[in-house]
Formats: structure tokens, C-alpha cells, sequence
């Protein structure tokens, strides 16, 4: 018996050894990798972008892998992918709206009895292509992504059974116990068994709750974003209930495809309520409304979550073991929130004009229609153009007045998207010259309330169009082809040669990014963004003292640090200041994915500097904060911070974005 411990723990040790020295080799592979097609990238993988699992998860599971070893374990062959119209026999997995509670609630006790099980899922409808997956139901009804929704008021008393009816690997269940909770206290459950489990709800929140398998499907040690849709929403109501909500669980799959060979290489599933976009739920409020979104990051990747025309405030964060409903004056109002992995939020907004708008993840790569499975487009009917996939949804406002106010005398801009030789593309206000080096858009600088008429002339030999990010806008100006409508109005795909002309409304002085919302993945990588800057309406611009600073990238597939852009620069310019000066640092990430942050200091010392807006809306006082590290911010996020050197002599300002530093010396007198 010591011996075999013993053994195990030598494995294991050789394993970590082996795990690290292959982690190594993947890297310096990534450093030199050629350039494949972009969502196959194992740069971007390796970042948890895409795919793959942090270094501590995964030995969690090789742990559980060892450990389930000691039941006899049959190796089952899972071809995942399905062609349209043919069926594996497996039962079918459902998509799973949040509408109605899973169990049998009465007198307190909730009464609820789940499996795990296999089955055919098609994410987007049952006459397309989709996944043979794992999931999990209610025992007698059929299994759904997202896991059942679990939905009781606090002192309600959970008796759970779930069953495991896998033949290949153990599961581990977490979140069934009462709440808040530090200490994780999992269910382990092996190939077919059952275990039961009595738990109180606990406090009142948005929670959810997941499955990890033990063994996992996986290939050659790549672990499998399997777990991620082995999960759903768990919300405790208190007991006067909640206003009225929608719960939107958001789950994925993503995994090489099984067998040696296989064709396609790699199969992902990313879902709203078990929908990809454009089959997820169109939300169809009246002006007026208030909506109150329990939105749920269920899988193991962060997700920034943008919503168009219209700001929102984030009134609560959790995630499994506990949540935190935060009080009136830490109430954040945002364009885009970033929700961490198998993270919560309660978002609530007001719909304040008609039109379309959507919701959805920033990460370009999770909102591609290159995540579509093969075949897919082949049911779309005649004349259909492929835009997105994945997490977005839709939300369509049919009748009403709008908020939009003007004042003051129309402007007009004119911005020219040049095309260079190597696929090099630029904006500029002057319709000749070609692009030479990448650089990202020029600075829009514009006045709060003043109508302002942006024509975007396409030269380029694709077709485009711009979304004004942040912006409280018309939604025909907002800039989603196929999509963005009111006023008998639409966005168009501008085509080579064309050009068109979006309204902004400017309802707000503050930081915002204009970036093409078109083929984004290319787009945004050739530089086809640019910042911009709305003053208050008896403000001034002053360059000495007000710095955008915006991050992307310039490849699709990028290996390395030339691949990603601060401001177009090749050099960082010296930046002249005078002590006690306060300088404003707008920090905008519009990258395709990855986070950016800023820290300064001085002789090596941490100098703390202020965070003081947020995607344009001004921070109250009680939430500016300082940080020697700033939080990171996401795709779509702008930060604005304030730095004031109170003594002479050089400070080093460095940005993290991604894995690399830029730093810019800041010389104060
Ligand atoms: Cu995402």
C-alpha cells in the first residue's frame, strides 16, 4: 500500500517535470510558429484567448487523473463532430433559456435529480452540423446547455442527487453547498455512481454551478474545454424575490477534434443559453424598460462583455462560491465589463432609444463566424453574409422617442481608409498616401453635444464599416452591417470606392475608440481603429497635459512583440513634464483579445497614480482609486487615469499589454 503511494507520488512528480519541459517547448514553438489561419493560433491559444487551461487547473486534473486511475476506466472513441441531418443516436441536448427552475420546490425543499450524460448538441439549429458532447439533466428529461438552471429563495433546503453515467472518466461536482462558502467542499463521483448531497441556498446572489470530469476527453495532454459547458446558473432569490431578470449563461466547448486525422482539427461550441449567434435570443424591449441581466461566465476563459448604444451598471459580481451585491456608491457604470473566468455579474440598464444593438464578448476571436463548425453556412439561406458567431445577442427596440440631444452648429469629418502595398491599410483626414507603416487611426477630438457627421471614405479594395464604441448613439450610425437600424435607417457595408457618413451623438465628455465592426479579425489588425477623445463643452485640448495611449495589435496571429502596436509608435517619444502638473493617461485597448495595463515609477519606487473614468462615464469619488498596478483592462475598455509627478527627475511609465513592456521615460522638471 506505501509502496504504490509512493509510486503515484514519484509519477506524479515525473509527470510535473514532464509537463513543464513540454510547457517550454510549446512556447519557444510559439515564438516561431508560421502563420496558420488566425483562430487556429497557438499564440492566441496559449493565452487563453482560445483554448487551453491555466498551469494550476491542469494539474488539478492530472491530480484527479491519477486518482481516478484506481477505477477500472474504459477509454470510450468520440468522434465529436455532426454533419447536418445525421444523428449519432445519442439523445438530443437542448438549449436551455433560464426560464424555468430545474427540481421539484415545495415547502422549503428543493428536490432536484441530475446526470451527466452524452448527446448530440447543434448550437445553432437542429438542421446544421453540431458536437457529440457531454452535458448535463434532469434524470428523465433530456440533458441542456446550460447545465438546468438551479433557482431558489435563501432558506430553501437543496437535496441533490447526481448520477454520473459516464463510462470514462470520474466527475467532480462544485457549488453544491450553502453559500457564501471559502473552503470547497466537491462531490466525487465515479463512472456510474450516484451520490446525494443536503445543502442550504445561503445568502442571496448569482451563483452558478459546474461538473469538472475527472479524466476528460481529451488528446495528448491538450486538456479539454469540455467542463465549460458542464454548467449553469445557480441563483438564490431572497425572500421578498428579485425584480424581474433574465439569466444568461454563457458555456463552451472547445477541443481538438478526437481522432488522428480528423477532419475538422479543431471543433468549438461557444453559447448564450445554449445558442450561438445569430440563433441566440433576440431580446425585444420598449423604451422605457429596465433589464435586469444575471449574465454568467460558465466557461474558464474571460470574456469582456460590450454592450452597444447604451451604458450599464454592474450591480453585482460572483462567482461559484460566493457573490457580492455592491452598495449604491460602488455601483460601476460601464460600456464594457470583463468577466473573468467562471465568473457572475447582475447587470441592470435602461433602454433609452429604438433601434438594433447587440451584447456580446469583445474578444474578437469569440465572436467569429470562422468558430462556425464545417457546414454550417450551407443551411443559411441564398444571399446570406457571414458575420458573427458565438456570444453575442441581440437586442431590438422597436418603438419610442429617443434620449439624443444636439447642440450647436453641425461638424464634419472626413476620414479616408488608404490601402498600402503588405496589406498595409490606414485611416487618415487626407485622401492621398499610402500607408507606409502601420498606425492606428487618427485622434478624433470632438465636442460633447455637437452634432458631428464622420464620413468614412473607402479606398481600399474590401469592404468595411465603423462602429463608434461607447457612444450613445442613433443604432443606424452604430455600425453593425446587416444589423444597426432605426429611423428607416441602416449601417451598410461600405464598398470599395463607397463611402458613408454615420451621425455621432456625443452625450458624454470622456475616452472612446472608433474601430471597423467588419471582417474584424483582419480589420482590426491592419490598424483600421483610431481613438477618440469627446471635451466637455467648455473644455480645451491641451497635448502637454492629455495623452491617449491606445494598444493593438498588427497581425492576426501575433508571435512576439512586433506584432502588437502602442499609439503606431516605433520609438516612444520622451514625455516632457512639469512637477505638481496633472496629466491625464487614456488608456484604450482595442486588440483583438489581451489585457493592457499602466504602472509608474520613479527610481524603482511605485508611484501610484488615480483611476478616474472608465469607458467615457466619469468615476464618482468614492470609486477613484489609486493603484501602483493598475487593473487590467480588455478589449473594449478605455481607462483614464490621472498621474502628477510631485517631484522633479525621471519616472518610468511603463504599459504591460499581453506579455510585453512598453516604456515611455517621463522627464519632469
Ligand atoms: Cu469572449
Amino acid at each position: 500500500m506505501e509502496n504504490s503511494i509512493k509510486f503515484k507520488r514519484i509519477y506524479f512528480l515525473l509527470f510535473g517535470v514532464l509537463a513543464l519541459l513540454l510547457g517550454g517547448f510549446n512556447y519557444y514553438q510559439d515564438q516561431n510558429s508560421s502563420k496558420q489561419i488566425f483562430y487556429d493560433s497557438e499564440f492566441i491559444r496559449s493565452r487563453m484567448i482560445v483554448c487551453r487551461t491555466p498551469q494550476a487547473y491542469k494539474s488539478t486534473a492530472n491530480f484527479f487523473h491519477i486518482n481516478s486511475s484506481a477505477d477500472s476506466i474504459v477509454q470510450v472513441d468520440h468522434p465529436r463532430y455532426l454533419e447536418a441531418g445525421k444523428s449519432s443516436s445519442l439523445p438530443l441536448i437542448l438549449d436551455n433559456d433560464n426560464r424555468i427552475p430545474a427540481g421539484i420546490n415545495q415547502n422549503n425543499r428543493l428536490d432536484l435529480n441530475l446526470e451527466v450524460k452524452w448527446g448530440d448538441f447543434r448550437m445553432e439549429t437542429p438542421d446544421r452540423p453540431g458536437l457529440k458532447l457531454v452535458a448535463i439533466g434532469e434524470v428523465g428529461k433530456q440533458a441542456t446547455i446550460p447545465a438546468p438552471l438551479i433557482r431558489i429563495k435563501t432558506g430553501t433546503s437543496i437535496h441533490a442527487k447526481i448520477t454520473n453515467t459516464l463510462l470514462d472518466s470520474t466527475i467532480t461536482v462544485y457549488g453544491f453547498q450553502k453559500r457564501p462558502y471559502k473552503v470547497t467542499d466537491s462531490l466525487f463521483v465515479s463512472p456510474g455512481k450516484s451520490a446525494e448531497v443536503v445543502f442550504e441556498a445561503g445568502e442571496p446572489g448569482t451563483y452558478l454551478y459546474w461538473v469538472k470530469l475527472g479524466r476528460g476527453h481529451k488528446i495528448e495532454g491538450r486538456n479539454s474545454q469540455e467542463d465549460d459547458q458542464l454548467a449553469g446558473a445557480f441563483i438564490v432569490d431572497p425572500m421578498e424575490g428579485s425584480p424581474k431578470d433574465r439569466v444568461y449563461v454563457m458555456n463552451i466547448f472547445s477541443n481538438r477534434n478526437d481522432l488522428e486525422g480528423a477532419s475538422p482539427k479543431w471543433v468549438e461550441s461557444l453559447t448564450i443559453n445554449g445558442r450561438s449567434w445569430p440563433f441566440t435570443e433576440i431580446v425585444k424591449p420598449s423604451v422605457g424598460d429596465v433589464l435586469n441581466w444575471r449574465v454568467i461566465n460558465a466557461s474558464d476563459r474571460g470574456h469582456p462583455m460590450h454592450l452597444h448604444g447604451f451604458y450599464f451598471n454592474v450591480l453585482e459580481k460572483g462567482n461559484t462560491a460566493e457573490s457580492t451585491i455592491f452598495s449604491e456608491d460602488q455601483i460601476r457604470e460601464v460600456v464594457t465589463e470583463n468577466m473573468r473566468g467562471r465568473t457572475t455579474m447582475n447587470m441592470q440598464w435602461e433602454v433609452k432609444r429604438p433601434g438594433n444593438w447587440l451584447f456580446h464578448c469583445h474578444l474578437s476571436f469569440h465572436v467569429t463566424s470562422g468558430l462556425r463548425l464545417p457546414g454550417a453556412a450551407e443551411a443559411d439561406p441564398e444571399g446570406t453574409v457571414e458575420h458573427m458567431a458565438g456570444l453575442v445577442l441581440g437586442i431590438q427596440v422597436n418603438d419610442g422617442e429617443s434620449d439624443l440631444i444636439s447642440k450647436g452648429e453641425p461638424r464634419k469629418v472626413k476620414l479616408f481608409a488608404n490601402e498600402g502595398d503588405e496589406n498595409r491599410i490606414a485611416f487618415d483626414l487626407k485622401r492621398k498616401g499610402k500607408p507606409k507603416a502601420f498606425k492606428p487611426g487618427p485622434l478624433l477630438i470632438l465636442k460633447q453635444y455637437q452634432p458631428t457627421f464622420v464620413t468614412v471614405k473607402n479606398q481600399m479594395s474590401e469592404e468595411t464599416s465603423m462602429h463608434w464604441h461607447g457612444l450613445e448613439i442613433d443604432s443606424w450610425s452604430d455600425g453593425v452591417p446587416l444589423w444597426s437600424s432605426s429611423d428607416g435607417r441602416s449601417s451598410p457595408i461600405i464598398k470599395p470606392g463607397d463611402e458613408f457618413t454615420y451621425k455621432l451623438s456625443l452625450m458624454r465628455s470622456g475616452t472612446f475608440v472608433y474601430h471597423s465592426h467588419w471582417d474584424d479579425i483582419p480589420q482590426l489588425t491592419k490598424g483600421l481603429y483610431g481613438p477618440m477623445i469627446v471635451l466637455a463643452e467648455n473644455e480645451k485640448y491641451n497635448p502637454d497635459i492629455d495623452h491617449p495611449y491606445i494598444l493593438g495589435w498588427k497581425s492576426p496571429n501575433p508571435g512576439s512583440k512586433e506584432d502588437l502596436d502602442l499609439n503606431g509608435w516605433n520609438e516612444i517619444p520622451v514625455q516632457k513634464a512639469k512637477k505638481g502638473e496633472a496629466h491625464r493617461l487614456r488608456l484604450i485597448n482595442i486588440g483583438p483579445a489581451g489585457g493592457a495595463r499602466i504602472d509608474v515609477t520613479k527610481n524603482n519606487l511605485a508611484i501610484p497614480i488615480k483611476i478616474i473614468a472608465k469607458d467615457g462615464a466619469d468615476l464618482p469619488v468614492s470609486q477613484q482609486q489609486y493603484f501602483e498596478k493598475t487593473p487590467r483592462i480588455f478589449v473594449g475598455e478605455t481607462a483614464d487615469y490621472n498621474f502628477t509627478p510631485k517631484e522633479s527627475g525621471t519616472y518610468k511609465m511603463r504599459f504591460r499589454y499581453m506579455d510585453y513592456n512598453w516604456i515611455q521615460t517621463w522627464e519632469v522638471k
